[in-house]
């Protein structure tokens, strides 16, 4: 009895696989339609071992107006791209958005070690329809490369796939028009 109750005791302290608190996942993982979201890339590891280098994140369709943060040692790059949809935008109509955002390591001494932490900003205009959106990031290493980009056939379980892309559940919302 007492080993079983050891054995029991032990079975429920091993530890229990979490590979989405280990992938590159969101700080905010849900949010509304149309608003104004500050998408924070959290990246909790390197490549097997080797510590990051650069981050390029591919905005999803109807993600508008996306701005990155700087961030202090790396270099900031922002890619435009013609719109298959122009849409309007304080009167204007928008014709090219930003569709992919990266930052690198601009020294070796800033790359981000493998068993450190970081957090990667974004802000930007999220679709008017509800729904899942998945985040290709592409993480680069010293030695090697991780390509987020796993999407489920259906649904928005991550469980099985070796690199899922970043979910973001966008939520409905009443509201019409966007907000700042
Ligand atoms: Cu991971």
């Amino acid at each position: 009895m007492k080993n079983l109750f050891a054995f029991l005791f032990s079975a429920a302290l091993l530890p229990i696989a979490t590979p989405a608190s280990a992938h590159i996942v969101l700080e905010d993982q849900a949010a509304l339609a149309g608003s104004s979201y500050r998408a924070t890339f959290r990246v909790g590891h390197g490549c097997s071992g080797s510590p990051t280098t650069a981050l390029r994140v591919f905005l999803p369709a109807g993600v508008r107006g996306a701005k990155p943060m700087p961030k202090a040692g790396w270099t900031l790059a922002v890619r435009r791209e013609v719109l298959a949809q122009p849409y309007d935008s304080h009167g204007k109509t928008v014709r090219e958005d930003v569709v992919e955002i990266s930052w690198t390591a601009s020294a070796p001494e800033y790359a981000l070690p493998d068993d450190w932490y970081d957090e990667f900003v974004l802000r930007a205009t999220l679709p008017a329809q509800a729904g899942p959106l998945w985040f290709r990031v592409v993480q680069t290493c010293a030695s090697g490369q991780l390509d987020w980009a796993d999407i489920p056939a259906r649904g928005t379980s991550t469980r099985g796939l070796k690199a899922p892309a970043v979910l973001l559940e966008v939520l409905p919302s009443g509201a019409t028009g966007h907000r700042h």
